[in-house]
């Protein structure tokens, strides 16, 4: 008589039940956005798009994707600014840092303040922009861009040199071309 493996299908179910898999709990994502607009120029307009993630340890990531039109060409300072205020520009404030280095010396922490991103490249009016930061978190938190007074995008008239020399006048881009104010989807 041939052999027949009656155990098997009884042990293939007993390893099942004793795998249990480790509880992936997936945390909905956290998005933001804002609208863009021209400080003086209505013909610049755009949209960012913020979502926060986790990477494989644990960490705290934020993408970051911005669509700007009507830039002139060339390389322009992006950074999140300080207020959720877009009128004039100027409200913003200066560049989101909430770290004791920032609360003590707000101008001199560039290019490392939180907010700091990078050159948004503008070529026959259209620019775009991905970046991803682990600065800031859109989640509740000490990085949290969602403070007491959120935050807001600033383009700048001019690049990011990110002052290897030292913060100087018009390192960080200058004069200030678009602003969106974030806001939490
Ligand atoms: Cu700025």
């Amino acid at each position: 008589m041939k052999n027949r493996r009656i155990g098997l299908p009884f042990l293939s179910t007993l390893s099942a039940l004793m795998y249990v898999p480790a509880l992936v709990m997936a945390e909905p994502a956290i998005t933001a956005h804002a609208e863009i607009s021209g400080c003086s120029d209505p013909a610049i307009t755009g949209r960012a798009e913020l979502k926060e993630h986790r990477s494989e340890e644990g960490v705290k990531q934020v993408d970051v994707m911005l669509v700007v039109n009507g830039l002139s060409d060339g390389k322009h300072a992006v950074h999140i600014h300080e207020t959720a205020k877009c009128e004039p520009c100027g409200a913003a404030g200066g560049h989101f840092d909430p770290g004791p280095y920032g609360m003590s010396n707000p101008d001199g922490n560039h290019p490392f303040h939180s907010g700091d991103l990078i050159n948004l490249t503008s070529k026959n009016g259209k620019a775009t922009l991905k970046t991803t930061t682990t600065r800031i978190t859109l989640s509740p938190g000490p990085l949290s861009i969602f403070d007491t007074d959120g935050s807001a995008f600033i383009i700048h008239t001019n690049e990011d040199t990110y002052c290897p020399e030292g913060v100087a006048k018009g390192c960080a881009g200058g004069s200030r071309d678009a602003c969106g104010i974030i806001l939490l989807k």
